[in-house]
């Protein structure tokens, strides 16, 4: 006789529930299904290759920096090829806008989608085999099909997304993504080379005892900032601070906390960019409940002025992120 708590039925697979969904909206043509199958598909490909890294000589630097003057691992490098690659082949984006291009990348097809992504973030804890994840928006081009894309195509607020979502490759690989019609968590099984609903509609609890923060950077903070942290410390909240956004902010998520980048020294705009980090997981958190600002604006309501613009982050529990914010005020 099956031991059903150990033999746990197999959950739906990601492609039969984009398929349901879909199904759902009657208007729905098939581009953002078939687009988020794209995304799914370049994160097995980058999962395995992650999963390589301490194998074969793609760990490390390359010896490169970025747009933002970051030392660009070799990973960041490959995962923005194969996700740029998928993306071109699936034919529904028509322009990514990456961490790792100063430009945006024109795909010159008749896609409606444009991509704003972070093919790996936290690529430095590859070395030391910490979680690092991916993160991307959706959004629609407005400007017309077969245009050449434009900057209003790339700078809409983030109240505009179409989709949002994140990989996050840890103890599993996980795909966590909203259409604006709630959160849904998938985990990848490799054996099977699908991915299944593990964590359907996710919510955020509206109170949580876990902040996220380093506090390496607390001189150059602010005292609104500095104040909250006391807060936290009084409560004998736990600090829990990965150095990898993703993965801090899925424990967060399913766990209750807040996360904060706020401006330092070094940043001080902050160090999180607006457009392929911030806007994604706010419009996630939002979905879950949650909330997420500078501090003191709506990331959702900001006009991006640039690409590569960075803004300050407070995202996770509504009740948490509301305390901080009561400390600008
Ligand atoms: P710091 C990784 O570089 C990242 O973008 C986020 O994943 C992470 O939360 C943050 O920066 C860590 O930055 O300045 O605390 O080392």
């Amino acid at each position: 006789m099956e031991d059903s708590r150990i033999a746990l039925p197999i959950g739906i697979t990601l492609d039969r529930f984009i398929k349901n969904k879909q199904d759902e909206f009657q208007y729905a043509t098939g581009e953002l299904s078939q687009l988020l199958r794209d995304i799914a598909l370049a994160g097995k490909v980058v999962n395995r290759e992650i999963n390589k890294a301490g194998l074969i000589n793609i760990a490390g630097a390359m010896g490169t920096q970025n747009i933002q003057g970051e030392d660009q691992q070799k990973l960041d490098v490959l995962a923005n090829i194969r996700f740029i690659r998928a993306l071109t082949k699936g034919g529904e984006a028509c322009a990514i806008v990456s961490e790792e291009d100063e430009e945006i990348v024109d795909l010159e097809n008749d896609g409606k989608y444009v991509i704003a992504i972070d093919p790996l973030d936290g690529s430095s804890n590859i070395d030391v085999n910490v979680s690092i994840g991916t993160i991307f928006s959706v959004f629609r081009r407005v400007t017309p099909v077969g245009t050449p894309i434009r900057k209003e195509d790339v700078l809409q607020k983030g109240i505009e997304q179409a989709a949002a979502g994140y990989l996050l490759y840890g103890s599993s690989t996980m795909l966590v993504y909203t259409t604006g019609h709630g959160v849904n968590g998938f985990t990848y099984e490799p054996s099977l080379g699908e991915y299944f609903l593990s964590h359907p509609d996710m919510i955020i609890p509206d109170e949580g005892t876990i902040y996220s923060i380093n506090e390496g950077s607390h001189n150059s903070f602010s005292d609104a900032v500095k104040s909250y942290i006391d807060h936290c410390k009084e409560n004998r909240y736990s600090g829990r601070y990965i150095g990898s956004l993703v993965a801090d902010f899925h424990r967060n998520l399913l766990k209750g906390g807040i996360y904060i980048y706020p401006p330092t020294e070094k940043a001080p705009n902050g160090k999180l960019r607006l457009l392929y980090e911030c806007n994604a997981l706010s419009f996630i958190i939002e979905q879950a409940g949650g909330r997420a600002s500078t501090g003191t604006q709506r990331v959702l309501e900001i006009h991006p002025e640039e690409l590569h613009q960075r803004v300050p982050l407070f995202i996770g529990s509504k009740a948490m992120v509301e305390k901080a914010e009561s400390f600008y005020s």
